[in-house]
């Protein structure tokens, strides 16, 4: 009720006289022009021990001057093309023993991404996601449609099975078990996955642009049909041109549900350093009661970075980065 009254005072207190103020009045209250995002020192970061590897390739892009763009994508290109278990092809088979991947880009200046979930017959995840932004409106496509778009845009289907993920599904299938993933939900209980090593690799390039990406084939014998957190914006991967980026690992099924790389982004935005801003996008996750394997890795566009994980014990999780002073490799506490 006061405050009714107090808006009728005030639209009354206008009056003839102060409609000649308006468009003064709507001038000032007009947003302020942003403030120009300053350019910033080249830098690559890379998970894993894939982060020195990949980070040799990308680096002397970013020195050259090239585009973080293509720094980010030959950098995971690299990875996909390893034969690691975790990531590209020949490892991780779902239920069925068939190897999907899921990969992510994201670039800062436009705020545009593009993803594939669940792609089928193809190698390089990350450059098909890169045409998805680059080539549609559309942010995420997956599954045999995905391959679909990816024969469209020029990529040759071969088979993702090799030696690596036969035998292991051979030795799973033995077991004569359905997927883990029917099971319960790690909460109160390990969630008991084996391994993880997604790669994800943020880069800012000379011109002071970002680029975020991130590849993996997932999660052991998931169930056909699967996509975890890699592809979807905020949970593999989040950056923004003014803030910087973060990338995640781990047991994404649990991880997407928190969109941790949002949250450690965000919380940047807000002031927070990178360590504590990864620290408290993690301790989100353990404080709803999971208990997974996890972890995030987050660098602020002025190169000052953090990283945080859950779970873990036996498993180092490290990111390295790379500037003009050399490759530093961070075990992650
Ligand atoms: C997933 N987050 O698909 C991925 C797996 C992973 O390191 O990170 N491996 O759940």
């Amino acid at each position: 009720m006061a405050d009714d009254k107090a808006i009728s005072r005030r639209r009354f207190a206008v009056g003839a006289a102060g409609l000649a103020a308006l468009p003064v009045a709507a001038e000032a209250a007009k947003p302020a022009k942003p403030a120009p995002i300053p350019v910033g020192k080249p830098f690559i970061l890379t998970t894993w021990d894939f982060g020195p590897g990949a980070n040799a390739i990308g680096w002397p892009m970013l020195a050259e001057g090239k585009s973080s763009l293509d720094v980010v994508e030959a950098a995971i290109n690299h990875v996909e093309l390893l034969g690691d278990y975790w990531v590209g092809a020949d490892g991780v088979p779902n239920e069925v023993g068939e190897t999907t991947l899921d990969a992510m880009i994201l670039w800062g200046p436009t705020h545009d991404i593009g993803a594939v979930g669940c792609l089928k017959r193809v190698k390089k995840a990350i450059s098909v996601a890169r045409k998805v932004m680059e080539e549609t409106q559309h942010t995420l496509i997956v599954g045999d449609d995905a391959t679909r778009f990816a024969a469209r845009m020029g990529f040759t289907e071969t088979s993702l099975t090799g030696p690596k993920s036969q035998a292991a599904f051979a030795k799973w299938a033995e077991k004569g078990e359905r997927s883990d993933a029917f099971g319960p939900e790690p909460i109160a209980r390990d969630d008991r996955l084996a391994g993880h090593d997604t790669v994800g690799s943020i880069a800012l390039d000379a011109a002071g642009n970002l680029t975020v990406g991130c590849s993996t084939n997932g999660r052991e014998f998931k169930i056909p049909g699967r996509v975890g957190d890699s592809p979807i914006p905020g949970a593999g991967a989040y950056g923004d041109q003014a803030v910087g980026g973060a990338v995640a690992t781990g047991n994404g099924d649990v991880m997407m549900r928190f969109l941790p790389t949002y949250h450690a982004v965000e919380l940047m935005r807000g002031g927070m350093h990178p360590q504590a801003a990864a620290e408290a996008a993690i301790k989100r996750i353990e404080d709803a009661g999971y208990r997974i394997s996890g972890g995030i890795a987050v660098i602020r566009r002025d190169g000052v970075h953090g990283g945080a994980k859950t779970g873990w014990k036996d498993n180092p999780f490290s990111y390295s980065v790379q500037t003009a002073s050399g490759n530093v490799k961070v075990p992650v506490a």
